[in-house]
């Protein structure tokens, strides 16, 4: 079993374009999910640091891909958020070319391992993500559906939220990790399932 100082964590690499994506032999977990979704808030959660991944309250703002260096044995990586609306054809057209890059013109896709897909406990599986969802399955990706902000849902609908997004995306209940910034719920839940990932 590799062991990982998760305190021992940089950005290394914004990649706007994706010839910019690195080639170094690590191996890489992906974060996906719609904007505001929570998403770098649990990248700083996941590695104990405040404000390593950039919390934004006007969402959907840069279209980079982020890789996060953790002590010199894996990437975390922060795809760009999709499905925020005011976005211009020009960005949107940025971020399909990135993202799609980020699957086709990775150097070392073969050491992708896997992609922590998040959805919103209060919005439910949207559309932009079951297409994900789809894409990963048909791709033969390995994904965790991590199931964000469950802070702000009570133990019942929380329960029926969690029961809806399993069935809409095909997965057991106890697949799904259910994950709170705020409290750190699922936190230890989530580095199990990476190192999971990272030893298939
Ligand atoms: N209550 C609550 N709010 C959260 C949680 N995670 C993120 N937020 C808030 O949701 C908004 C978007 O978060 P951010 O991490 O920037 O999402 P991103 O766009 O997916 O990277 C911010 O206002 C955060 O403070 C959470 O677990 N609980
Ligand atoms: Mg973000």
């Amino acid at each position: 079993m590799i062991k990982i100082n998760v305190q021992n964590s940089k950005l290394a690499v914004t990649a706007g374009l994706p010839k910019q994506f690195p080639a170094a032999g690590v191996p890489q977990i992906a974060f996906s999910g719609r904007s505001n979704v929570g998403k770098s808030s649990l990248m700083n959660t996941l590695l104990g640091r405040k404000s390593l991944a950039r919390v934004s309250s006007t969402p959907g703002k840069t279209i980079t891909v982020n890789f996060y260096d953790i002590d010199g044995k894996l990437f975390l990586v922060d795809l760009p958020g999709y499905g925020y609306a005011k976005r211009s054809p020009e960005d949107k057209k940025r971020w399909s070319q990135l993202t799609d890059g980020y699957f086709t013109r990775n150097p070392r896709i073969d050491l992708l391992c896997g992609v922590i897909q998040l959805v919103d406990c209060r919005s439910g599986a949207t559309a932009d993500d079951l297409m994900m969802i789809d894409f990963l399955t048909q791709s033969q990706i390995p994904f965790i559906i991590c199931v964000t902000k469950t802070d702000k849902l009570g133990k019942t609908a929380l329960g029926e939220a969690l029961d809806s997004i399993a069935e809409t995306c095909g997965v057991e209940r106890d697949e799904l990790v259910p994950f709170s910034s705020l409290s750190g719920a699922g936190k230890n839940e989530l580095w199990n399932r990476i190192y999971q990932l990272l030893e298939r």
